[in-house]
């Protein structure tokens, strides 16, 4: 039986489709889904199907049948590209990553799992005590994260409002020591998810037990006024936040009713008008989930992080990361956090053209083959768009929020426009105001590498700013409590020393996409496209449109076409000869050529596929998965032959 899948469930991969068009791409992904096969490649990549169903495709059983094999020899799946990441880290000393990416509910978190568990499962052989431990660490802090950074949505009932990026180090024997973890953009939930939230962060902080847990906090303080005062209507809940932040509670009210500013050589405590102070309640609430997160995250980065390893004895240690970040989103109204999502997938998209495509060119060069120009949409112009420092995007919008109180977002949208009007990748209302994908005056329209979306600018100031009144950080940073006055440092700060205005949450992202990217860009790339099927969570449906929408975002015909440029698979010349030398009648059982570059010249002439080939100094190139798969079914055949042979011979039968 040939290892690789057979055609009743559809091309494995995405590469081998007659013609690149949205419509077959469909069609093929839709006949896998329905026919059970929920993973399938586009080169090296694996696209995945969220199957709504508990699939008996993780076991003990399915791992050892990947364990240590290559892509193509067995059915496309996540443990596949695990292995090969792992492979190249332990074997070429590589350090390697996994980009998960994916729409909310696609599956990421779960493909993360998944791979995590089968590194643990594939290292350790002789269970070292102490690697056992390390594992089990890095298994667990998962659910820690879960449980702090995940809520349900009305996308996925166990959302991650944050992206990751985990390290994994391994030792010399390519056992796990250690790791790392980054979160990037914890989205500031819903009101009603964000209350329960912070109520959990709090009662964690504080460790009381109240009986009333649920009915607290600050989403439900009110605020009224009494003639020009403004005044807490539920006063009693002060009172419980007070103890709850192991604070006096007539500071807590009065952070929330004042501010503190500073008038030339006086400091006068100015009153906040209800909607100012409904502002800041619910900065504050935001900002203790935030801090807290981050905290955990740093608590768990002690514990897990590479200890007594000695490198000038050992060697440096190796490293694979695994990224579960949000995929592109387009939603009926898009604003900031789309705008900062989908930034962060043109930079990613950036980095897979320039990984892909200089890998390729390096490699060729190398070997010696001629490089072949590659046709593709290189979304630099977008990034820059957004990034550029001056003129881009996040610039203008930095601008426009150093003048406190004066510039609406509406005059945010101007400078924009004047800035930005000859940009092929932009436009608004104003600008085409024939336009009907532009319904209202507020609206501007990006053209992305994944499709035009159209983005509200109403909230982005504000957004950017996420500005938290200094005196809530006064407030927490003198609490009893330790943990919270450590989180909040710059408290320590009197009213006059506060000059420095802190970064704007775009400048905050934009740095640490930078540095992502940056990390990621020294390791070698290996992709999960995650896919939602449907809207209702259903084992059964594949929603044409919602799944076409997913295809163009995710790039996914970009991505074929990029890998179908180039060389589908690569193998040194004897290892070619060791999987296929039975299938050829001048390299079985050995070869009396003056090379083994001559034997797999031969041995690919006789098949006839002299056409898919090219020889490198070192390595022999092959376009297409195609050739890989009739090399694989024709050595199955051959291998089963000779096992028939041998056991007649054992027999005695010949
Ligand atoms: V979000 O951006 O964090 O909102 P994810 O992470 O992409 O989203 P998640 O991995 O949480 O989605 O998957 C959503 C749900 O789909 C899970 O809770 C499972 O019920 C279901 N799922 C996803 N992948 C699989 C799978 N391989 N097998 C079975 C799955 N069920
Ligand atoms: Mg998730």
């Amino acid at each position: 039986m040939a290892e690789h899948e057979s055609l009743e469930f559809g091309k494995a991969d995405f590469v081998l489709l007659d013609n690149v068009s949205l419509e077959e791409f469909l069609a093929n992904l839709k006949l896998r889904f329905e026919k059970g096969r929920i993973y399938s490649y586009i080169g090296e990549v694996v696209v995945s199907v969220n199957p709504y169903r508990a699939m008996n495709i993780y076991g003990r059983d399915t791992i050892e049948q990947y364990k240590g094999r290559e892509l193509y020899e067995r059915p496309p799946h996540l443990f596949a590209i695990a292995d090969a990441a792992y492979k190249a880290m332990k074997r070429r000393n590589k350090d390697t990553c996994i980009v998960i990416s994916g729409e909310s509910g696609a599956g990421k978190t779960e493909a993360s799992k998944y791979i995590m568990q089968y590194i643990a499962a594939i290292t350790n052989p002789s269970q070292r005590a102490e690697v056992e431990r390390v594992k089990n660490m890095l298994l667990k802090s998962n659910c820690v994260l879960e449980a702090f950074g995940n809520a349900k949505t009305n996308r996925n009932d166990n959302s991650s409002r944050f992206g990751k990026y985990m390290d994994i180090n391994f030792d010399f024997k390519g056992d796990p020591i250690g790791g790392h973890i980054n979160n990037y953009l914890l989205e500031k939930v819903d009101q009603p998810v964000l209350v329960t939230k912070t109520s959990v962060a709090m009662f964690f902080l504080s460790s009381l037990i109240y009986e009333e847990h649920c009915v607290l906090l600050q989403g439900n303080l009110k605020f009224g006024n009494d003639g020009d005062v403004t005044l807490i209507e539920n006063s009693k809940l002060v009172a419980v936040l007070g103890e709850l932040l192991s604070t006096k509670e007539e500071n807590v009210e009065k952070a929330l009713l004042y501010r503190t500013v500073a008038t030339g050589r006086d400091v006068i405590d100015k009153q906040h008008t209800d909607q100012e102070a409904s502002y800041g309640r619910d900065a504050l609430a935001k900002a203790i989930y935030e801090r807290l997160f981050c905290w955990i995250v740093g608590r768990i980065n002690d514990i897990i992080e590479v200890k007594n390893y000695d490198a000038r004895i050992h060697g440096k240690n190796t490293v694979i990361g695994v990224l579960d970040i949000y995929g592109f989103e387009i939603f009926q109204n898009n604003s900031f956090e789309q705008f900062c999502i989908n930034y962060c997938n043109e930079k990613l998209q950036q980095l897979f053209i320039q990984l892909v495509l200089k890998q390729e060119q390096e490699e060729y060069q190398r070997e010696g083959i001629p490089w072949k120009h590659i046709d593709y949409f290189n979304n630099q112009i977008i990034v820059d768009l957004v990034e550029l420092q001056h003129k881009g995007i996040f610039s203008v919008l930095d601008e426009a929020c150093m003048n406190v109180g004066k510039v609406t977002d509406e005059m945010f949208l101007q400078a924009l426009n004047s800035k930005l009007a000859k940009h092929a990748h932009y436009t608004s209302r104003k600008l085409s105001p024939t336009d009907k994908s532009l319904e209202f005056d507020r609206d501007f329209r990006i053209r992305h590498y994944a499709g035009d979306v159209v983005y509200s600018v109403l909230g982005f100031i504000d957004k950017n700013k996420d500005t938290l009144f200094q005196d809530f950080k006064r407030l927490l940073y003198n609490s009893s409590n330790p943990v919270l006055k450590a989180m909040w440092p710059e408290g320590k700060l009197s009213i006059t020393e506060v000059t420095k205005r802190p970064l704007t949450a775009a400048t905050l992202f934009k740095n640490s996409m930078i540095s992502l990217v940056e990390n990621l860009a020294s390791k070698e790339p290996y992709y999960v496209r995650c896919i939602k099927p449907n809207d209702v969570k259903s084992p059964l449906l594949f929603e044409y449109e919602r799944c076409k929408h997913q295809v163009e975002y995710l790039g996914l015909l970009e991505n074929v076409r990029v890998r179908r440029a180039g060389f589908a698979n690569r193998q040194t010349y004897p290892r070619f000869l060791q999987r296929y030398k039975m299938i050829s009648e001048f390299t079985w059982p050995n070869h009396d050529l003056p090379s083994d570059r001559e034997a797999v010249k031969r041995l690919l002439q006789g098949c006839g596929f002299e056409h898919d080939v090219a020889y490198g100094k070192t390595k022999v190139f092959i376009r297409t998965p195609r050739t890989i798969f009739s090399l694989e079914e024709q050595r199955a055949e051959m291998v089963q032959r000779i096992v028939l042979f041998l056991q007649k011979v054992w027999r005695g039968t010949i």
